[in-house]
């Protein structure tokens, strides 16, 4: 089961690391054929290279659309080396076995990151690579292919051990060949029913490179792992971990929605939330960092230990002291100076996770949800609510203060899963109430929140008396909205268009609360 290998096709876009791959199989005595670009890249280090074309009988043609498709390189890829009938036609017709297929294909996916034209798209679709690439991996008894310059060690490894590739890295090599081209058509497919506008195309793909095989999942009798898709967007997947230990499934999930979360203000004041299960228990807005970090610590301090925590600005020497002083399961933020590293580096476990910036909140795509025997999918929620948005229902308008919170506060509502109760007062939150299956419970929760909020800074009275609320979907009564009134909320956002919005603007009317209508829900489940 281990072949030998006597001759290899190279033909790749990528060409880092080719050459010393090149020069290595050289070395183990490989004959070398390559395409246009390759070939002479490897003449140029000194290679002694034969061009696809000799194999062919063809010249590269069509601005090298067509170069590698010929019977001259698939039959060299297919023949069977142990069926008779497949040998004689590769003698009849002069075609050289090919061993082993190196080929990455044209970048489309990098392409189209960089925001092409149409036309300069297409032309980056790649064919004949996927072609070789899906006919050495079904040959994989006879052939090796590789997809990944990371997989150049191994191969070598093996030639210089073993004199050929067993089996077993060449079944490996084929498989991971399959999900390259599956990926790369699952790339072409997206890109395409953008293109033309199509939002519910017949099919969908989805398509991730393993970045870290995890302990377990959501609970340790979970298998799980950690996927990254090919576009890049500013977060967990593109941080850099600088210390702690490795992330697990839930640190990832978690880290996740708080850089979500903080995102939501990129060009304010400083921001810091605090996520535990994938809920905030505390965001604020502050005049430094740190401050922004103690605000969004009184909301919730008993919830925030082992919590996440989320900056929308490089980590100071004050927030991190601030920060240890709980335990802290993962940091994330966009930079850290030195002296609050120094003070992160005595506390080895805690997580730190570098970005290189924030993430577009308003951005487009799309999300995922598997559910038995399907897909679910739809748009990511990059609705954003301004002033200008608001419609003001009640007698009394809100005033400039209360406009702001009621702003914050709709925006981390956003964040928050449904149903989703957020108190807010001077740019933090005072009390959060989540994922209840009834709204006037998430308000009761939010409001006995803000009780113990006060009682754990002192406070004489609940740190939602005074404030304002908002709701991440209509109040279908006036019940819930007449909790958040006793709790102290002087001003509501939510998004109105209740069959009952007639009766909740007058229970507020009475109450002496202002309100505005948002027409923007944000479920979030
Ligand atoms: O335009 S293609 O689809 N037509 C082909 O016949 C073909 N054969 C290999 N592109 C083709 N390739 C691709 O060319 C390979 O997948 C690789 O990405 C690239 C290498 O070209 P060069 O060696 O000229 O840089």
């Amino acid at each position: 089961a281990t072949t030998p290998v006597k001759r290899a096709l190279l033909s790749v876009s990528d060409k880092d690391g080719i050459a010393d791959f090149a020069k290595a199989l050289a070395g183990l005595g490989v004959e070398l054929v390559s395409t246009g670009g390759t070939a002479k890249l490897l003449r140029d280090e000194g290679l002694d290279v034969k061009d696809v074309s000799d194999l062919t009988g063809f010249p590269e043609m069509m601005d090298g659309r067509v170069k590698t498709l010929h019977p001259g390189v698939h039959g060299g890829l297919l023949a069977l080396r142990d069926k008779d009938d497949h040998v004689a036609s590769m003698e009849e017709h002069g075609i050289a076995a090919i061993d082993l297929l190196v080929v990455n294909l044209y970048p489309f996916e990098k392409t189209v990151a960089a925001g092409a034209d149409y036309d300069t798209c297409i032309e980056n679709i790649d064919i004949g690579g996927p072609a070789m690439i899906r006919a050495a991996a079904k040959n994989h008894a006879h052939v090796g292919v590789v997809t990944d310059t990371e997989d150049y060690a191994a191969v070598l490894a093996e030639l210089d051990q073993h004199g050929g590739l067993s089996l077993e890295l060449k079944k490996k090599l084929a498989a991971n060949a399959y999900a390259r081209t599956a990926a790369y058509d699952a790339a072409i497919s997206t890109w395409f029913a953008k293109a033309i506008g199509d939002e519910t195309p017949r099919r969908v793909t989805v398509s991730g490179t393993l970045r870290q095989s995890l302990r377990y999942g959501e609970n340790p009798h979970q298998q799980a792992a950690f996927y990254v898709a090919s576009e890049t967007v500013e977060g967990v997947s593109t941080a850099r971990q600088v210390q702690g230990k490795e992330l697990s499934y839930n640190n990832i999930n978690d880290t996740d929605a708080a850089f979500e979360l903080v995102s939501e203000f990129d060009g304010g004041e400083p921001a810091v939330a605090i996520i535990k299960h994938a809920n905030p228990c505390g965001v604020a807005t502050g005049a430094s960092i740190e401050d922004a970090y103690r605000l969004a610590l009184r909301c919730d301090p008993v919830s925030a230990f082992g919590g996440i925590v989320a900056l929308n600005r490089p980590l100071t020497e004050e927030a991190a002291i601030e920060i240890t002083k709980i335990f802290t399961e993962v940091v994330i933020a966009p930079g850290a100076d030195e002296a609050a590293m120094k003070i992160f580096a005595a506390k080895k476990n805690l997580r730190l996770l570098l970005t290189e910036g924030l993430a577009d909140a308003g951005r487009g795509g799309e999300m995922l949800k598997t559910i038995a025997g399907g897909l679910l999918r739809q748009s990511r929620d990059a609705g954003r609510i301004a002033a200008d948005d608001l419609e003001i229902v009640t007698k009394r308008q809100p005033n400039e203060q209360e406009l702001a919170d009621l702003l914050f506060a709709f925006r981390v509502a956003k964040h928050v899963k449904s149903n989703a109760i957020v108190y807010a007062k001077d740019g933090a939150t005072v009390g959060i109430g989540a994922g209840q299956m009834s709204r006037l419970d998430s308000s009761r929760i939010a409001a006995r929140k803000s009780q113990d909020a006060a009682e754990a800074c002192g406070a004489d009275k609940p740190l939602a008396v005074g404030s304002v609320v908002a709701s991440d979907a209509f109040f279908p009564f006036p019940d819930g909205l007449l909790a958040a009134a006793e709790a102290g909320a002087t001003a509501v956002i939510q998004p109105g268009g209740s069959i009952k919005d007639k009766d909740v603007i007058s229970a507020a009317d009475d109450a002496g609360l202002a309100m505005v209508f948002t027409g923007m829900r944000h479920f979030r489940h």
